[in-house]
């Protein structure tokens, strides 16, 4: 029987879940996984609130408790599984970028939407988003440099590795440009097994947020869409 229920959105755009998601199946927890697709014309609200708190996703179930938000959710496992690195210096930095993360960096989140399917030259790089891709670069530097990788904390997979991962998905779909480092990185990030096989079921869903398309597609030209499925 599974341990905890993972109410999650869509594959292909919701990078809030794609982090709990990732992070449950990296420390072989089992989980049941019920998938609501965002519904861009009536909106999630009365659906979404039906399971959580927040109306968001993802949230987390055990038996009868309920966590929502991603970084509640990663301390309600941290209670009982290795979430953040044995090292306290590795464990402050992982926290300290996580919650960076979680209350900032807005100009990347909205500028360049996470959509795992689309390939976009991006060319159209205001001076907020320069300055989140600057800044995201240089934690993977700082992480990779001072714990020495292949892992942004070190050694082994973490909790920081999952905050990041929606973040490797933009840098490779939109065509950042990171320093050699980070993208040292982002190859081996994209060698993960489940993060592979998160971006391949979510190239094989009917669903489409229009809104955020358009949005990705404002970066610049169209490179690829890999959408197998005709959307519904
Ligand atoms: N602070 C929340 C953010 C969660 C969030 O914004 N989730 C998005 C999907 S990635 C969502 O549920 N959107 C639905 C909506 O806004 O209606 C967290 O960290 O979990």
């Amino acid at each position: 029987m599974a341990l905890y229920t993972l109410h999650i959105g869509n594959k292909n755009y919701s990078s809030w879940s794609l982090r709990a998601w990732l992070l449950l199946k990296e420390l072989d927890i089992t989980f049941d996984e019920v998938m609501h697709p965002f519904d861009p014309v009536k909106g999630n609200q009365a659906h979404f609130e039906q399971f959580s708190p927040s109306a968001r996703v993802p949230c987390l179930v055990d038996k009868d408790l309920t966590i929502w938000d991603t970084l509640a959710i990663f301390e309600y496992v941290a209670e009982t599984a290795s979430v953040w690195p044995a090292d306290k210096a590795a464990r402050a930095f992982s926290r300290s970028v996580c919650a960076e993360i979680h209350s900032g960096w807005d100009a990347i989140r909205t500028l360049c939407p996470m959509n795992c399917s689309l390939t976009i030259k991006t060319e159209s790089l205001p001076d907020e988003l320069q300055h989140d891709v600057n800044r995201l670069s240089s934690v993977i530097e700082e992480g990779m440099r001072r714990f020495k990788g292949p892992f942004a904390a070190g050694s082994r997979f973490t909790g920081l590795d999952a905050f990041l991962a929606p973040m490797v998905v933009r840098a490779v779909g939109y065509q950042l440009s990171l320093s050699p480092l980070s993208r040292g990185y982002l190859d081996h990030s994209l060698r993960n097994p489940w993060l592979a096989e998160w971006i391949r079921a979510a190239r094989e869903e009917p669903w489409r947020e229009p809104h955020e398309d358009e949005e990705g597609l404002r970066r610049g030209p169209l490179v690829r869409d890999y959408r197998a499925v005709r959307e519904l």
